[in-house]
């Protein structure tokens, strides 16, 4: 038997997820075999500005009955097959620690980025993604003041195959008075490492990856957008406040234009991967907003996009990955590489 050195870039191995604490298997030799299937292009319909029947268009009618005002900037409306109501009342079914249930109350709502129906955010211009962010803090602040809500999640489905209903261009945030599993995971670990370290968990993530370069995608004055370490999807990435914001509640004007900002160029990379408009679920973490200060929370934002080959071939989290552990061939530094190589002119444009 010879006796090999340990090789990160080589070796199976599984690297561990501090924001989660949870394991995933990376096998990098795997990633080593050609790849000699098709790398088709897709084209894709060009979509009108207006769409008569688009129910997130101004001016239209929604499912419900109610109508679309003739909105010329960001809008959010209440979802009109809210999954949280408002009005549940408080209760509890706990036969035994076997049976457990527990009443949930919250407000779900859509929002519109943009009165065009044919644009995606790659596609708008910052000072219009910037109002996307000015109406986030604006929902995460008044949503966060009632008293029944304990966590506000911001959330986008961008693309059939991620299940997104309309293209016109819109996120969704669902409002709840739990704290959903995810965040939960993340505030368990941040504020176990935020009692051992003073710092929060984000803020020594990012100095340590800023130095070693090899993940990071894109900084601007206030954010990084890298592939993290652990990430999970071919080409998940996650962006990063420089300053330790715990959530969107203390962003300056400034931090809302360079969210905005790198929100699009993350954007227009993803887009240029495969010259397609790139399908993906991205959302916030950020505190909870339970009335209690939470120092250890670091804003971020997840971006778990499907797609792996090409602008059709998709990663499926099946098998091992449902019965054991996420699992994934190309590394992270792997996928970091040849974002960066891409052009920051989205291809549309470019041609
Ligand atoms: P997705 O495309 O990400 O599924 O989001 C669309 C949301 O819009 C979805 O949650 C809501 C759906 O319930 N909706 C309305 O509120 N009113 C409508 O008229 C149609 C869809
Ligand atoms: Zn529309």
């Amino acid at each position: 038997m010879t006796i090999e050195k340990f090789n990160i870039e080589e070796h199976p191995h599984r690297r561990f997820n501090p924001l989660n604490g949870e394991w995933i298997l990376v096998s990098p030799h795997r990633s080593k075999r050609p790849w000699q299937g098709q790398v088709e292009k897709v084209v894709e319909e060009k979509r009108p500005e207006y769409d008569e029947k688009c129910y997130l268009c101004p001016g239209n009618e929604r499912i419900g009955g109610h109508v679309n005002p003739k909105y010329n900037e960001p809008y959010s409306f209440v979802n009109d097959f809210s999954a949280l109501l408002n009005d549940t009342p408080e209760g509890a079914v706990s036969e035994d620690d076997l049976f457990v249930s527990d009443s949930v109350r919250g407000i779900c709502k859509v929002i519109c980025f943009s009165p065009r129906h044919d644009l995606t955010i790659p596609e708008m211009e910052v000072d219009e993604i910037k109002k996307v962010v000015d109406l986030w803090q604006k929902e995460y602040r008044e949503l966060g003041q009632n008293e029944d809500i304990n966590f506000v999640q911001i959330f986008e489905n961008k693309g059939s195959i991620m299940g997104c209903s309309n293209p016109h261009p819109h996120g969704q945030i669902w409002a709840s008075s739990m704290v959903p599993n995810e965040p939960q995971k993340e505030s368990v670990c941040q504020k176990e490492y935020y009692q051992k370290h003073g710092r929060t968990l984000l803020s020594n993530y990012l100095e340590k990856e800023l130095e070693k370069k090899e993940r990071i995608l894109i900084e601007n004055e206030h954010f990084v957008a890298l592939i993290p370490y652990w990430a999970v999807w071919p080409f998940e990435t996650m962006i990063v406040s420089r300053r330790s914001l715990s959530s969107l509640d203390q962003f300056s004007e400034e931090e809302k234009v360079g969210l905005a900002d790198i929100y699009k160029k993350l954007t227009i990379m993803y887009d240029n991967l495969f010259e397609v408009s790139f399908a993906y679920s991205a959302g916030i973490h950020q505190a909870p907003t339970d009335g209690e200060e939470h120092p250890e929370w670091h804003f971020h934002m997840h971006f778990y996009p499907p797609l792996l080959r090409s602008a059709t071939v998709k990663k499926f989290m099946v098998g091992y990955e449902m019965l054991a552990s996420p699992q994934r061939d190309i590394t992270a530094e792997g996928a970091a590489k040849r974002l960066r190589s891409l052009s920051p002119i989205h291809y549309k444009k470019s041609k």
